[in-house]
C-alpha cells in the first residue's frame, strides 16, 4: 500500500486540466438549478468535489480502452472525451442524447465508455473487457470507477480475484468520498480498502491531493504497469460536497463545514492566476450548452 500524498509540487494547475475541471463543475451546479426549475426529470446525482478525479485519468486513458463509470459519472463522461451538449440532452431527455435521450444520468454512451447505476456490476464486466485486451495484446486496459460504499458489494471481490490470478489489465478507481449515500465509511467498511486489496496481492496506492498535475506523475506508471498485466485499485480520498443525489444530504453543519473547506474549487485559488477567468469563461459554455439543448425537441422512445 502506498500513501501518494504529496505537497512539494508547484501550485499551479495546467489550464487544460482548470478548464475540464470548471466544465464539469458549472455543469453540475446548473443541473440542480435545473432540477429545481423542474426543467430535469428523474434523478441524477451530481460529483461536485470530484471532478479532478477523472481530469486526472484523462490522458492517461486511451480512446481503445473499456472505461465504466457508475451513477456519479457526469464528470467521468467529459472527462474520457464525451461531448457536453450530448451529455446534456441525455440528462435533459432531449433528441441528440448520449443514449437516445431515454437513458438519462446514469446511462451514458461515447465509444468506449459506458455508464450504469448498479453498485458493483461493472466490475466483473470490467475484468471481462480486460480479459479481452490481453487476448487481443494492443496493450488495452479496463478502467472501472466505483465509490467507497460499492466495496460493500461481493462482486467486488470476485473480480478482483480473477483479476489477480489472471493478471488482468485492469484499472480500478475508487472515489472514497467517506461516505455512501447517507452513511459514513466508517460505518460500512470494516478494515480498509488498502487491505482488501492487498488481500488479493493487487496493488494499491493511496491518493490525497486533489490536483492533476499532482497525481498523474504518481499515477502515471501505475497505470503502465496494468497495461502489462499488473492490475491495481487507486483509491483518490476525496469529498462529496453535494447532496447525493438532488436534496438529500444528511450531514451535519459541522461535517459539511469540513468537506467545503477541502473543496478543490474553493482551496484553490492561491497563486492561480487565470482562476477566475476559466471559471467564468466555462459557467459561460455550459450556460449556452443548456439553452441550446433546452431549445431541441423532446427525445422520442422508437
Ligand atoms: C446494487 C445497488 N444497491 C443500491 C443502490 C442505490 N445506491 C445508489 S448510489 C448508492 C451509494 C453509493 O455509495 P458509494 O459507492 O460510496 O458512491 P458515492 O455515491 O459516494 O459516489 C446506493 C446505495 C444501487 N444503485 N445499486
Amino acid at each position: 500500500m502506498t500513501n501518494a500524498a504529496t505537497t512539494r509540487a508547484p501550485k499551479r494547475h495546467d489550464l487544460g486540466d482548470l478548464r475540464l475541471m470548471m466544465r464539469i463543475r458549472h455543469l453540475e451546479l446548473r443541473l440542480h438549478e435545473l432540477y429545481a426549475d423542474g426543467l430535469l426529470g428523474g434523478t441524477t446525482h451530481t460529483c461536485l468535489g470530484q471532478e479532478y478525479v477523472p481530469v486526472t485519468l484523462a490522458p492517461l486513458i486511451r480512446r481503445d480502452d473499456d472505461v465504466f463509470s457508475n451513477h456519479r459519472g457526469h464528470g467521468h463522461f467529459l472527462a474520457h472525451g464525451g461531448d457536453l451538449r450530448s451529455l446534456l440532452a441525455e440528462i435533459l431527455g432531449r433528441e441528440g442524447g448520449a443514449s437516445g435521450g431515454v437513458g438519462g444520468s446514469q446511462h451514458l454512451r461515447a465509444g468506449r465508455f459506458r455508464s450504469l447505476g448498479v453498485q458493483g456490476q461493472s466490475l466483473p464486466v470490467a475484468a471481462g473487457a480486460a480479459l479481452h485486451h490481453q487476448h487481443a495484446g494492443a496493450g488495452g486496459l479496463a478502467c472501472v470507477y466505483v465509490g467507497d460504499g460499492t466495496w460493500g458489494e461481493g462482486a467486488v471481490y470476485e473480480a478482483l480475484n480473477l483479476a489477480a490470478l489472471w493478471s488482468l489489465p485492469l484499472l480500478v478507481v475508487v472515489e472514497n468520498n467517506g461516505i455512501a449515500q447517507t452513511t459514513p465509511s466508517a460505518a460500512h467498511t470494516a478494515g480498509s480498502i488498502g487491505r482488501r486489496a492487498e488481500a488479493f496481492g493487487v496493488r494499491h496506492v493511496r491518493l490525497d491531493d486533489m490536483r492533476p498535475h499532482v497525481l498523474r506523475p504518481v499515477v502515471t506508471p501505475v497505470v503502465a504497469g496494468v497495461r502489462s498485466g499488473t492490475p491495481a485499485v487507486l483509491e483518490f480520498r476525496t469529498v462529496r460536497v453535494g447532496p447525493h443525489s438532488k436534496g438529500d444530504d444528511t450531514r451535519g453543519e459541522a461535517e459539511l463545514q469540513r468537506v467545503r473547506a477541502a473543496d478543490w474549487f474553493r482551496s484553490g485559488p492561491a497563486g492561480e492566476r487565470e482562476w477566475d477567468e476559466v471559471s467564468d469563461a466555462e459557467a459561460e459554455r455550459v450556460g449556452r450548452a443548456i439553452a441550446e439543448v433546452l431549445a431541441r425537441p423532446e427525445a422520442r422512445w422508437s
